[in-house]
């Protein structure tokens, strides 16, 4: 049996549902997801290894047009991404009429020769019928497949997955099997935190907020996790405490509970806010957070 082996990319306007479709794809939470735009900011691996292929697949920023540092690296990442892989995959929503966004990223791919997938998601959102109209206004030429599904409820994502295994080249596997992502916990363990304060807060504070991990220390029967949260204004730190720590509190409760499920241990959770006034536009603290990959600027 020949084995198949190749590197798949998920772009799309934010919100789209890039990063439900990677957990989907591996049946487990490898990226984080919040109903807020722009919520991943690295290119994250997730490696899916069966018995005839294995595809990693590459989940980026959403590509958008907001000014400043933070917004120019998540976007480069994204259009970094398409440059390296076998597969594109084209996320869009299908409850929204594609729109002005949806084509600057169709255009910015479009003389690429590389297979190319409209990946039609959220169909669980609309009528038989609103998905008949959605495909009827698209011109089926500019794709080499188009699949719609349900990244939430898990619809259709074995045939998107056959459907990509036909257009991989025969090679051998990259990565060992058991091998699902390549960040290293530090980096998950912050993201979670990050999601969690996402979800707990509106208007500009899930977007101006940087997590770290500083310290994660295993011992016998507990692990030890410590982590930065740093903020632009002592307003949005005042938001993240809460009154008498109460937001804090909740954010903290909510991500140490789930990095308890996912290291199957009891975890001791430090968090802490500090003001870094602009980091997302200062050099520097882009850098310390990972978000500075040679961005130049303009
Ligand atoms: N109803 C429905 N909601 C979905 C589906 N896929 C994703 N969503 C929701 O859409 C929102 C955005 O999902 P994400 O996976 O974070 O979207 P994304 O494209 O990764 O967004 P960015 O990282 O900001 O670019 C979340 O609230 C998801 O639960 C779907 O198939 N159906
Ligand atoms: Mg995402």
């Amino acid at each position: 049996m020949s084995f198949k082996a190749g590197f798949v990319a998920l772009i799309g306007k934010p919100n789209t549902g890039k990063s439900t479709l990677l957990n989907a794809l591996l049946s487990q939470k490898v990226a984080i997801t919040t109903p807020k735009p722009q919520t991943t900011r690295d290119n994250i691996r997730g490696i899916l290894t069966l018995d005839d292929a294995q595809i990693i697949f590459i989940d980026t920023p959403g590509i958008h047009k907001s000014k400043g540092r933070l917004n120019a690296t998540m976007v480069k990442r994204a259009y970094d991404a398409v440059s390296d892989v076998d597969v594109i995959l084209l996320l869009v929503d299908v409850s929204k009429p594609w729109n002005k966004g949806d084509e600057i990223i169709f255009e910015s791919i479009k003389d690429i020769k590389k297979p190319k997938f409209l990946v039609i998601n959220k169909v669980d959102k609309v009528t038989k019928q609103e998905l008949l109209e959605y495909l009827s206004n698209l011109n089926q030429d500019d794709f080499d497949e188009i699949i719609p599904l349900s990244a939430l409820k898990s619809r259709n994502i074995t045939e998107l997955v056959d459907t990509i295994k036909q257009y991989l080249p025969e090679d051998v596997q990259y990565y060992p099997s058991d091998m699902i992502s390549d960040y290293p916990d530090s980096f998950m363990f912050a993201e979670i935190v990050r999601e969690k304060i996402m979800m707990a807060t509106d208007e500009e504070v899930p977007h101006s907020i940087a997590v770290q991990t500083e310290e994660i220390t295993r011992k016998p029967n507990v692990v030890y996790v410590r982590v930065a949260i740093v903020v632009e204004k002592s307003s949005q730190k005042a938001i993240i405490i809460g009154r008498n720590g109460s937001m804090i509190k909740k954010i903290s409760t909510a991500a140490r509970e789930e990095l308890e499920e996912r290291l199957n241990s009891k975890v001791f959770l430090e968090t802490f806010v500090r003001v870094e006034p602009d980091w997302r536009n200062r050099p520097s603290q882009l850098q310390e957070f990972g978000y500075w990959d040679s961005v130049k600027d303009e």
